[in-house]
């Protein structure tokens, strides 16, 4: 079995990790760029007032608010069918809360589809990508606030209407199944934090914070659900999905203790969120959860029926790793930033605890495909590593080709397999900042950018050879690996 006709093909970014012009064109500061730089061993801080002396990485990130035309050109050149980007919602709406958009915001991003269009490129918008605008989560306590609900739809409905003949795929969350974790408060829910505490808090939650951060998701999962009508209202063609991080969990042994402590993690690390926006409800195992937790979440007569009206097209997924689950406290804690898990001794990690798993990919394309039958879409996979230059000058990144490679084979055994799987952007397709660390070391790209850990470079764009070897996979539509 081959890939669909028209498989998507392409790259993924997000505004926050890749645009830069943090407060150029009349953009409001987003809650990222109150977050400092870090890595794998120093956690990224959050600071209530952005201080003029510390270097933060979302303030110029890559720059692509100045390069954008070069890079979907190079995009172009490797014969890209999709590009991913996320709209910086504090660049539309500078304090979340306005009553008119800004409008050079909106220009910019006509600008960037009409290149898209030129290379025939369609766009993947991502209307939230851990990018609530500051003024927001300073008023209501990030998505803890019922009214940041409105002023979502209101921002949706923005982009629907003035994108309405240039954009058809959109994404509502960027992975929402992160305001699951504690550590998704800031990051993913975008509340308010304690001055220069982690990004990803550590210190343990009462129930009352634990209810706060499940009533933060809820408005999520409205806002969500509001968006999807509307959408499909404004433009029947349009197709909205859900974004998951997707965590695949083994049990470490075939005690069953660890099994069904794999089924627990497995149920409210990754399905919880797609069972609500998929099937429009909450499922079965939520009430327990709650209970055993303590945790009141505050929800609104008419709800349900918003969870019910607004269900997904499609489910898209970031995959990068899989992780082991026991219940042995003695048991080896591997590293891995967001997810971290017991060490596989059948995997190989990154360089950042990240352990590579291609079969998983299939597993969990299966997984997904059999409980909601929907088309899937992986919209970010790949490999950050610490690319270094050849004695030719040039990057020779073979092992980001391997772990490409070893992804693609395992999606086209899923699609055998009779997976609708509707496309593929790989993350980070020009070097970008990471998310969970803050560096630009941790690259991703096809595509290098000469920027450091600590601001320095010029940001022009190099071709590594894994783009000369996508370009190939993408003329073949899958079919040539080598
Ligand atoms: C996902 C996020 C992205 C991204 C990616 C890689 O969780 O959606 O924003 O950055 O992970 O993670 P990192 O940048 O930490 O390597």
């Amino acid at each position: 079995m081959a890939f669909r006709k028209d498989f998507l093909w392409g790259g993924a970014t997000a505004a926050n990790q890749f645009e830069g012009g943090w407060n150029e064109g009349g953009k409001g500061p987003g809650v990222p760029d109150h977050i400092r730089g870090g890595t794998v061993d120093t956690p990224r801080l959050w600071d209530k007032e952005i201080d003029p002396e510390v270097y933060y990485p979302s303030h110029q990130a890559v720059d692509f608010y100045h390069f954008y035309k070069e890079d979907i050109a190079l995009y172009g050149e490797m014969g890209f069918k999709c590009f991913r980007l996320s709209v910086n919602w504090s660049r539309i709406y500078p304090n979340g809360d306005e009553e008119k958009p800004n409008k050079e915001g909106l220009a910019f991003y006509h600008d960037v589809f009409a290149e898209c269009k030129k290379y025939n490129i369609e766009p993947l918008v991502t209307i939230s990508h851990y990018e609530l605008p500051w003024g927001l989560s300073e008023k209501y306590n990030g998505w803890v606030g019922r009214p940041v609900i409105d002023c979502y739809v209101r921002y949706a409905r923005t982009l629907f209407e003035e994108y309405k003949n240039e954009v058809t795929y959109w994404l509502t969350f960027n992975e929402i199944n992160i305001g699951v974790q504690p550590f998704g408060r800031i990051m993913s829910l975008g509340m308010q934090g304690k001055d220069h505490e982690p990004m990803f808090p550590t210190e343990p939650e009462t129930p009352e914070e634990a209810s706060d951060r499940f009533t933060a998701l809820h408005n999520q999962f409205v806002a969500s659900a509001k968006a999807v009508r509307l959408g499909h209202s404004i433009n029947p063609k349009n197709k909205i999905g859900l974004m998951i991080a997707g965590s695949l969990s083994y049990p470490f042994t075939p005690n069953p203790l660890d099994v069904k402590e794999t089924q627990d993690r497995m149920n409210m690390s990754n399905w919880f969120c797609g069972d609500v926006q998929v099937r429009g409800h909450y499922p079965y195992y939520a009430k327990r959860y709650f209970r055993d937790h303590n945790i009141n979440v505050r929800m609104e007569p008419g709800d349900s029926e918003i969870l019910k009206m607004g269900t997904v097209d499609f489910y898209s997924f970031s995959y990068y790793m899989s992780s082991c689950v026991s219940v042995d406290p003695e048991a080896l804690k591997g590293s891995g930033n967001m997810f971290t898990g017991i060490v596989n001794p059948y995997l190989k990690a990154s360089d950042w605890g990240w352990q590579i798993d291609p079969e998983g990919l299939r597993i969990y394309l299966n997984e997904v495909y059999g409980r909601y039958e929907i088309p899937l879409f992986i919209v970010e996979n790949g490999l950050g590593a610490n690319d270094e230059r050849g004695e030719d000058g040039k990057f020779h990144d073979d092992y980001r080709i391997n772990y490409l490679r070893d992804h693609i084979k395992a999606m086209k055994e899923a699609v055998d397999d009779g997976v609708d799987l509707m496309g593929y952007t790989m993350w980070g397709c020009t070097d970008l900042v990471s998310a969970s660390t803050g560096e630009m070391k941790k690259r991703y790209g096809f595509v290098y950018v000469d920027r450091d850990n600590d601001g320095n470079g010029d940001f022009h764009r190099e071709r590594k050879d894994s783009f000369w070897w996508y370009k190939k996979v993408i003329e073949s539509n899958g079919e040539d690996l080598d």
